[in-house]
């Protein structure tokens, strides 16, 4: 394809609630969209590093500078024809995996409007419906905390996630059990636990979860696997794991029994596919983690979702649990049973309201492809 421009823009938008997390609390995401014009077609994709480089190292202004200076004319000046084609170009960056994904995204997001093709087929998707969960961010008290669990379940959500972190788990975990006790409940720390907590954590599986979601250090492999040799309670890892490599390492030295797996975090939807693939090798569940995204990469990880090994619920829902207005059409909805059905139309199958996001934006840099003259 004949990429004529990659535009990077900022948009504000603000959440409907503040999400509150063992690393820190967002209330106005900054988010960093990526618009690829070529072949008279737009491919967007979204950058899902935050504000601030607490999740992981990237934020969204490290990804601007990448982006602007090593990824963007990289691609400009490429011959991709395929998303797939995109890690190969990108090769001589290191890490960076979000800023990264953004281009590959948009690429892929491209490849499917010129190939009239759904974008969940061009990833290799069979599910027509996704299951969906939620997570739910700490609360500043206890009844409050009920009240957002009660207000999911009752939407139909199939999985509840709660952030938890030291101070706020084990009493939090028997209020909520004492009044669900069936539900299907997970808990995720972002890394909050250390060694001298073991103990702690393994007091944890008296709350038949399904899964403690990365409670030690975002780079370790081996106190996990320690932890998980003594916890029933799987542990399933997110910010640990980087690639397939990674997921291959954790699943073979016990150090999780289940995969989160997010494009932005693995660098792209190549990636993100060879993980799912190497899950589904070893045979273990993997499900589609999020990150606050806006519409468009919401409708992203909706395609990826669709890959046959996602058969555990994603932390996917609907726009109105973020934004009071997303900037794609239709917005995500989930039903009654907890699922989105996935799009089968060409392309991402949601419209992007390109005048809201001009609006929104506060930031744009263009990089133009270098035209050779015949
Ligand atoms: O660890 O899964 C996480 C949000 C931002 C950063 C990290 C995480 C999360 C979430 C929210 O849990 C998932 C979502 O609803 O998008
Ligand atoms: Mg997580």
């Amino acid at each position: 394809m004949r990429i004529d421009a990659i535009v990077l823009r900022e948009i504000r938008m603000p959440l409907v609630e503040p999400f509150v997390t063992s690393f820190g609390k967002t209330t106005d995401r900054r988010v960093l969209l990526t618009e690829i014009q070529a072949e008279g077609l737009v491919g967007w994709g979204e950058c899902v590093a935050g504000e601030h480089p607490y999740f992981s190292a990237e934020s969204i202004d490290t990804a601007w500078v990448v982006l602007l200076q090593e990824l963007g004319p990289m691609l400009a000046s490429s011959a991709v024809e395929h998303g797939g084609d995109c890690p190969k170009v990108f090769k001589k960056v290191r890490g960076n995996p979000m800023a990264k994904a953004a281009l590959e995204n948009a690429i892929w997001d491209l490849e499917a409007q010129i190939e009239k093709a759904p974008l969940y087929e061009l990833l290799g998707g069979t599910q027509k419906r996704i299951a969906c969960g939620v997570s739910i961010g700490m609360q500043p008290t206890m009844e409050q905390q009920l009240r957002k669990v009660e207000r999911e379940v009752n939407a139909g959500y199939q999985r509840i996630k709660l952030k938890c972190q030291p101070g706020w788990d084990v009493e939090m975990l028997e209020a909520v059990r004492k009044r669900w006790p069936k539900i299907m409940l997970s808990v995720d720390a972002n890394s909050a636990y250390r060694m001298r907590d073991f103990d702690h954590l393994i007091d944890f599986d008296r709350f038949d979860l399904l899964m403690i979601e990365q409670p030690l250090w975002a780079d370790d492999f081996y106190y996990h696997s320690m932890l998980q040799k003594r916890l029933e309670t799987a542990i399933c890892l997110d910010e640990s794991i980087r690639n397939r490599r990674d997921a291959l390492a954790a699943i073979d030295m016990e150090s999780c029994r289940i995969i989160n797996i997010k494009n932005g975090r693995v660098g792209g939807f190549s990636e993100a596919i060879a993980v799912h693939n190497a899950a589904m090798e070893r045979g273990t569940p993997v499900w589609c983690g999020g990150m606050l995204e806006t519409g468009i990469g919401r409708a992203h990880n909706i395609a990826l979702s669709s890959l046959p090994g996602f058969t555990l619920p994603g932390d996917v829902s609907a726009s109105r649990r973020y934004w009071a207005e997303d900037i794609i059409e239709p917005e995500v909805e989930v039903s009654n049973k907890g699922e989105i059905a996935v799009p089968t139309t060409a392309g991402r199958g949601f419209e992007v309201k390109t005048e809201l996001v001009e609006k929104l934006t506060v930031r744009r840099e263009e990089i133009r492809a270098l035209q050779t003259v015949a």
